[in-house]
């Protein structure tokens, strides 16, 4: 019942850092665009694989002024993959250990930042060319009050323009832009791509670079398809310009979950040269985060340890949007007093010092095993934050939680249940 919520609610207001004053409200008012970059890892990003470029244009963004871009970023999926990684940058919580949470709990309240930019002005729309029902997608955006879905059938899918899971990417950003430019301003759009994703085929005319020559035809094909994503968001960006809307938004990508499995350690090995420890997969679970603002010219790349359950926090303050009142596990990453602490979905975790994987502690740096005093401190708290978000999602806590006041909503008899304790 609701007085559940009442020890959670502590132990969040006690663990949100405070914005940093020069980056909050640095894009207020302005539009906000979120590009979930499908499968892509951060091993890809300033890497080559057999002397070709991977990803050259967000290459050039880890060294653009605009562009602040976070190399320490990880994902922290579970078995809803693509619909996991938005449920944590919408709600700052974490997906569920069993089952996509997209599926089992599409029903509940939520405190969505599509909602909250909302109940700012915003208009808060998702745009994917597939079905509106997978991943249950549709149900689940009326309970984050997203206003608008663009599925599917918003799209246009010429000859040739579709491959693998669906439309391409390129063809995708164009007439995603030209959406844009039909919404009501300020608005707050998420993309969702497709072209990079398992099994990563791709139509002749596409493959910028060659495969690689490993044993994996997957890992082979997924440099040319994350190649191919790349140069969608360059189109992202010069169609933004044409329509003059890129001045006045912020774009921020980040990539949803792996797109190589462990079974491809063999292949991984050949590529990345090293033997592929339990620390090395924990390390390959980063995934690229970029906050680009046209304009701010102080970017850089920012080796602050977070994950996706940050990104809330982080985006928001950067709207301006206070979120205090909220009911968050992440924190701002600009925060100064941001927590370097990410715990994966299966109770992995990184901090400044170790990584805790396979049951084992490593040094974060060197990979080296290390006394597991390094990482003891650690296990409980990373059980502890996965087992109050879970609590939440199945007792649908949210729902006894005012967030324009902060406020529990409580009956009479949790009230007393609680003078009793
Ligand atoms: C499907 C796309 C891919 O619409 O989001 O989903 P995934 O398999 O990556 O979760
Ligand atoms: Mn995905």
């Amino acid at each position: 019942d609701g007085s559940q919520l009442v020890e959670i609610n502590n132990y969040v207001s006690s663990n949100q850092p405070e914005p940093n004053p020069d980056m909050f409200g640095l894009a207020e008012g302005r539009n906000l665009i979120v590009v979930t970059l499908e499968s892509l890892q951060s091993f890809t990003i300033n890497n080559e694989m057999n002397e070709e470029t991977i990803t050259p244009f967000l290459n050039e963004l880890t060294e653009d002024e605009d562009t602040i871009y976070f190399p320490n970023f990880y994902h922290q999926t579970g078995l809803g993959k693509t619909s996991d990684s938005e449920f944590l940058l919408e709600n700052s919580l974490y997906p569920l250990s069993g089952g996509a949470v997209f599926f089992t709990h599409s029903g509940n309240s939520y405190n969505s930042m599509a909602e909250s930019l909302g109940k700012n002005g915003y208009h808060t729309s998702v745009q994917h060319a597939n079905t509106k029902s997978f991943w249950n997608r549709d149900m689940m955006y009326a309970s984050l009050n997203v206003d608008e879905f663009l599925d599917i059938d918003s799209y246009e899918i010429g000859e040739g323009e579709a491959v693998n899971w669906g439309m391409k990417d390129i063809p995708f950003m164009e007439q995603s832009v030209e959406h844009m430019a039909q919404l009501p301003q300020p608005f707050y759009t998420r993309l969702l791509t497709l072209t990079n994703h398992h099994p990563f085929y791709l139509d002749e005319e596409d493959k910028l670079i060659d495969e690689f020559d490993s044993d994996s035809g997957t890992l082979n094909r997924y440099f040319q398809t994350a190649r191919y994503l790349d140069e969608s968001v360059k189109v992202l960006f010069d169609e933004l310009k044409q329509q003059g809307l890129y001045e006045n938004s912020i774009i921020v990508m980040y990539g949803d979950h792996y797109g190589i499995s462990e079974n491809h350690n063999a292949a991984m090995e050949q590529y990345l040269g090293k033997e592929i420890t339990p620390y090395e997969t924990a390390q390959l679970q980063r995934v690229p985060f970029f906050v680009h603002i046209p304009g701010y010219g102080q970017g850089g790349i920012d080796e602050e340890i977070g994950g996706q359950v940050d990104i809330r926090p982080t985006i928001m303050h950067l709207m301006g949007v206070e979120t205090e009142d909220d009911i968050q596990f992440g924190g701002d990453l600009f925060s100064e007093e941001h927590e370097e602490f990410v715990v994966f979905r299966d109770g992995r975790f990184i901090t400044e010092k170790s990584v805790f994987a396979g049951n084992t502690c490593y040094d974060r740096e060197t990979g080296e095993e290390i006394d597991g005093a390094a990482c003891e401190p650690y296990i409980e708290p990373a059980f502890t934050e996965l087992e109050y978000s879970e609590s939440i999602i199945n007792g649908d806590l949210l729902r006894f939680y005012d967030e324009d006041n902060g406020q529990l909503i409580l009956s009479e008899k949790e009230l007393e249940k609680l003078e009793k304790e």
